[in-house]
């Protein structure tokens, strides 16, 4: 009876390996590849809508591309990254893709993961060592320079359209992104570049808000308790922070977010759109998150050794309060 028992047991082990076994034949392979793939993926965190968009393209597309996306949330935080990239190591993958929260202190990682042999696609977020650096293969992403001109820009016609152009003193508060990050350095320089030439324009405030919400809107009650009176424009690096900013001047009730205080900012994500369109934001520059599928495009690429271009970069639109409620409809974030 125990023998019987014990056989019984066997083969049912067996078999449930086996089904274990067929199972893993059953993935298939990956688009384009003859095998699947793997990729090791670190994730800066959920800090704004923009993050949580770019998440929801990725996982969306390894499905697509039927990779296994092996993905690790960092919470904002460089040395979760540094530990999920070695243990990426570790474990063999493919390919290494990571947004860098900031952009120094990668040289060493960098060199371990090439020494490993394995290739790194820098998504959205730059190095301090540039973008032709070595230390990794492929950059997608935006470049954050022209987004910070490119809404400056912005600004200066608008003041020009609504009379107070180049006279007047015009004030502007800035709300930086995450301090040492790429967009935050950029998106601030791209800016200054066109508003230094524009010497009634004066930055007058200018502080991080983390590019979150909570973080805007109080570094903004902070911003009208001591210049309440005399800022004219409030910049943020991205839109979580100017609607935690236009919350804040809502609640201070002295001025109208839009009107008296110009509100502009960058990402294009679906509140921003919701605020252009109820008046309170004028401008958002597009920075597009939607960059999953051309992120399993290029790791396909790379591995079987088609040309790539070190960037890969995305195309933006500028939106405002003329042509929101128009392209809403349309938006994928
Ligand atoms: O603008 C911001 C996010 O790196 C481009 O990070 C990204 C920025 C984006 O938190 O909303």
């Amino acid at each position: 009876m125990k023998k019987t028992m014990a056989i019984l047991l066997g083969l049912a082990v067996a078999s449930t390996a086996f089904l274990g076994c067929k199972k893993k034949e059953d993935v298939g392979v990956t688009r384009g590849m003859d095998r699947r793939i793997v990729i090791g993926y670190s994730q800066i965190g959920a800090e704004s809508e923009w993050r949580t968009a770019n998440t929801r393209s990725v996982q969306a597309a390894a499905q697509d591309w039927n990779i296994e996306l092996r993905f690790s949330d960092a919470q904002q935080r460089q040395e979760n990254q540094l530990k999920a990239i070695r243990t990426f190591i570790r474990q063999g993958v493919d390919i290494i893709a990571f947004s860098p929260v900031v952009e120094t202190g990668w040289e060493t990682v960098l060199q371990e993961v090439k020494a490993a042999g394995i290739p790194v696609i820098l998504v959205d977020r730059g190095i301090e060592q540039g973008r032709e650096s070595d230390l990794f293969t492929v950059f997608i992403g935006s470049d954050f320079v022209e987004e910070g001109r490119r809404i400056a820009q912005w600004l200066v016609d608008h003041m020009a359209t609504l009379g107070r152009g180049n006279q007047n003193p015009i004030n502007i508060a800035e709300l930086q992104g995450t301090v040492g990050s790429a967009p935050a350095l950029d998106r601030y320089r791209g800016f200054r570049e066109v508003i230094e030439k524009h010497p009634n324009y004066n930055i007058i405030r200018s502080q991080t808000g983390n590019f979150t919400r909570a973080a805007g809107k109080e570094v903004m009650e902070a911003f009208l308790r001591s210049d309440g009176n005399n800022i004219h424009v409030l910049y943020a690096h991205n839109d979580d922070m100017a609607i935690g900013a236009i919350q804040a001047i809502e609640a201070d009730g002295r001025f109208k977010p839009g009107t008296d205080i110009i509100v502009i900012s960058i990402d294009g994500v679906k509140g921003a759109f919701e605020a252009m369109m109820a008046g309170k934001l004028n401008a958002s520059m597009e920075c597009n998150p939607i960059i999953g599928n051309q992120i399993m495009e290029t790791a396909v690429k790379i591995l079987t050794n088609q040309e790539v271009p070190k960037w890969v970069v995305s195309e933006e639109e500028l939106f405002d309060q003329s042509n929101a409620a128009e392209a809403f409809p349309n938006r994928q974030y």
